[in-house]
């Protein structure tokens, strides 16, 4: 590696060294797989970080500043903002692991950031790893100056002793940080250079940040360089004009320690300006690793994981086979890698509101003011739907994460789902969203941050786990084994004829799995049988079993419990029972009742339970939610204190074609499928209206389940087609095939000419042109056009 400087290219490397051993402080559950989980990009909500998945520790990130205007330090880049103006941004390849290479156009700074991450597994401790950090002149004529920062801080015990080792000369290359934390081990400073104000050489500042605050690690650093400008501005050689002109000159770290007597400092940052071009490392050594990463190495692996990362996807989602073009594949690419790169690591205490018992009616408590508490701290592993947006966990999102990262990487889905199954409380109920944490709650206004025990929100993640058993029972008809390099691979041959890891070592082990969760799966269908039943006795309602449901936690415009947050409903009353929560019941229901099936005979009871129950759902929801007038499925609610169908054509009347409810030869399923064909209704050229075009509300209010397309939606309807319907003779064969084809075609030829446009995907999209609209990137369920494009459903 080449000295400190900033020139053109610029290779220079901060290298952190850690020793302990990490793996006595993993969960007792952790198998082999956690080495290579324990380190990762585990801060989506910034542009890059790492952290381990350890509770309290080393947390790491990238902040960068246009160097040349004197307002640049305003604009310092670190946690994802819509805000900055970054024309696109995101991973184009992230395998979840070891590799993840991500792209930045920050146009208004001139600058096209890249970080690459690679990590070595191995060793007791996690492994290595390293990011390479390089930046490119977006525009050549105007030239670029970017002041570049990357920071260490320790969340819990321990500090960084870099003081003692550091001489008066400032920091050479490559700069060695050596530290000490209760799980990760010492760390020090092997200074080579003396402390100066030549920008060739890396500025740096230490402090001590109050137990807790690294991630307020850009007001911290912000302060330090504006003291600094500050000082310099009205030093004698400093003045406004040469600061204008010069502005990099003045916001440098101060090159100075802030400890106070006999405490260590728990935060570092080290700084560098470039002008034009540049590229530096940062390297992460654990101490037991045989060969520890260097710059070197570092480059050859990247080129090595870009192979890997592309055979792989081509083996399992047949996008060339299929016939997609390299751009697709490309934008493809994009959207697994934003789902792995959205993947965090929380912990802390949420806001919960237990004040009343959950099933307690709400009416009886209506008015009260809420009473908030914080929880003690929880911790969840989990993807995110948008990184700039809600980078935090949300449950029915969820579900729909995991049927792409399962498909992609079995036992990192399976790890995920279980922190969530972990969070489901001894009555069965898991909050909606979860916001843990300061740093997350930061991001939340007071007002939407608390969670209540009687809220629900679809039990998506049934769904998910039913794939994970699909994927069992398809891998199960003949495993083989492989020896790579040593090691002894299992997996199933695929269509093509290839090796495809389950990553499972042991069969035993998905039994094990599952029959860890289940009883947690159980408790929160029990849940919601308690909590969100439908009342039937009290309004005359005539139906041969008490099977209704209805969502708790309504307002007059809004049941985002639902997840359909402002999607037309009647007025909330006790008396409402609804359309979509009853089918996600007899889905879930029927789901429940494959998951004992899997788990064998002692489970018989269970599944006999689901069976009978699911089969009183389904005769019910004709019973209760079937218009014969309008000829379509809908809400109930009390108008004069009688019940009535509250009809509104759109997402909702889908439900139960959505979720394969409804039998091949039914009439019903007729009606619907003509729904969504017509164009004064459903259909757009874009993909389906979550309301249509002829309901009073449409477009209306806020207009964010009111007409706008949402992929997740789309994917339930493309997804139920295939596996139900089109290849199923009957009477609407034909029109569902027609329907799927036309469909498929619409949505991912649309969400890509965004992609191609934008540089990002979008959280909804416009039924009137197709446009992206609300939050980007949002990679979570949008991200299932990938699914689509395989047709893995
Ligand atoms: C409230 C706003 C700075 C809304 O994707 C997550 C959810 C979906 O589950 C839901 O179906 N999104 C959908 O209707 C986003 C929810 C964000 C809530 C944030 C505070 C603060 O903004």
């Amino acid at each position: 590696a080449a000295g400190w400087t900033s020139s053109l290219t610029t290779i220079a490397s901060v290298i952190l060294v850690a020793s302990t051993v990490v793996a006595d402080i993993l969960p007792a559950s952790s198998n082999a797989s956690n080495s290579s989980l324990l380190w990762g990009t585990y801060r989506p909500n910034l542009y890059f970080g790492t952290r381990p998945r350890i509770p309290e520790s080393v947390m790491t990130g990238l902040m960068w500043f246009d160097a040349s205007q004197f307002q640049g330090f305003q604009k310092i880049r670190h946690a994802c903002d819509q805000g900055d103006g970054i024309e696109g941004y995101g991973y184009h390849k992230h395998d979840g692991r070891e590799y993840a290479s991500q792209e930045i156009n920050d146009k208004p700074s001139n600058i096209k950031l890249s970080t690459e991450f690679i990590k070595v597994p191995g060793g007791k401790n996690g492994g290595d790893w390293g990011v390479r950090i390089s930046g490119r002149t977006m525009d050549d004529t105007a030239g670029s100056l970017t002041s570049a920062m990357f920071y260490i801080g320790i969340e819990g015990e321990g500090g960084l002793d870099i003081m003692s080792k550091l001489s008066q000369k400032g920091l050479g290359s490559p700069v060695i940080l050596e530290g000490d934390t209760p799980e990760l081990g010492p760390l020090n400073t092997h200074p080579k250079e003396g402390i100066d104000r030549d920008l060739s050489r890396t500025q740096w500042w230490g402090t001590e940040v109050p137990q807790g605050q690294v991630w307020r690690s850009k007001d911290i650093v912000l302060q330090n360089l504006v003291q600094e400008a500050r000082g310099r501005l009205e030093s004698p050689k400093g003045s406004q004009e040469d600061a204008m002109i010069k502005p990099f000159k003045y916001f440098t770290l101060s090159n100075s320690l802030i400890e106070e007597e006999g405490e260590t400092a728990n935060f570092y940052v080290f700084q560098k300006v470039f002008e034009g071009d540049f590229q530096f490392d940062v390297l992460f050594h654990s101490q037991t690793s045989k060969e520890p990463l260097t710059s070197e190495s570092l480059g050859s692996k990247l080129i090595k994981k870009e192979n890997e990362f592309n055979t792989r996807f081509e083996e399992t989602f047949h996008l060339r086979q299929k016939g997609f073009s390299n751009s697709e594949v490309e934008f493809a690419q994009y959207l697994l890698s934003n789902m792995l790169g959205g993947i965090g690591y929380f912990h802390g205490s949420s806001v919960i509101d237990r004040s009343h018992p959950p099933m307690e009616d709400e009416e009886n408590f209506k008015g009260e003011p809420v009473r908030p508490e914080l929880s003690p701290p929880q911790t969840l592993f989990t993807a995110t739907p948008s990184r700039p947006f809600f980078p935090r966990g949300f449950y029915w999102d969820e579900g729909f994460h995991q049927l792409l990262i399962g498909e992609w990487d079995n036992d990192l889905s399976l790890d995920i789902i279980k922190h969530w199954t972990d969070l489901i409380d001894e009555n069965g109920w898991v909050g909606r969203e979860q916001i843990l944490g300061e740093e997350a709650r930061s991001k939340v206004p007071s007002e939407f941050q608390t969670q209540f025990h009687h809220y629900a929100n679809p039990p998506t993640l049934y769904l998910s786990i039913k794939r994970y058993i699909d994927r069992l029972d398809k891998q199960s008809q003949d495993i083989i084994f492989e020896q790579t390099n040593g090691q002894m691979k299992m997996g199933v041959l695929d269509d093509n004829k290839v090796l495809r890891n389950l990553h499972l070592q042991d069969p035993e082990l998905a039994d094990e799995w599952l029959k860890s969760i289940y009883p947690k799966l159980r408790q929160n269908w029990l849940w919601f049988r308690a909590t969100q039943h439908g009342d039937l006795d009290r309004f005359g309602r005539k139906a041969p079993n008490k099977e209704a449901y209805r969502w708790r936690g309504r307002t007059p415009n809004h049941t985002l419990t639902s997840g359909l947050d402002d999607y037309p409903r009647g007025e909330p009353s006790v008396g409402e029972l609804h359309l979509d929560l009853h089918s996600w019941m007899a889905f879930g229901t029927g789901l429940l009742k494959d998951i004992a099936h899997k788990l064998g005979p002692e489970y018989a009871d269970d599944m006999n339970e689901y069976s009978k129950i699911q089969k009183d759902m389904l005769v019910n929801l004709d019973i209760l939610h079937w218009n014969e007038a309008e000829n379509m499925y809908c809400d109930q609610a009390l108008e004069n204190n009688e019940p009535v169908h509250i009809c509104h054509k759109g997402y909702l009347s889908l439900f139960p074609l959505n979720l394969g409810l409804l039998s091949a030869d039914s009439p019903k399923l007729g009606s619907i499928l003509d729904m969504i064909e017509n164009e004064h209704e459903l259909w757009s050229p874009y993909g389906l209206r979550s309301l249509s075009a002829s309901d009073e509300f449409f477009g209306t209010g806020e207009n964010y389940w009111r007409g706008p397309i949402w992929i997740n939606i789309n994917y339930l309807t493309l997804q139920s087609l295939y596996k139900n319907y089109i290849h199923v003779p009957g009477p609407y064969q034909a029109q569902a095939q027609k329907i799927y084809t036309k469909l498929r075609d619409a949505v991912i030829r649309n969400v890509y000419k965004n992609y191609k446009k934008t540089g990002y995907v979008w959280e909804q999209y416009s039924e009137n042109d197709g446009k992206g609209l609300k939050s980007h990137p949002f990679t979570g369920w949008t991200s299932l056009i990938l699914l689509i494009m395989a047709e893995e459903y």
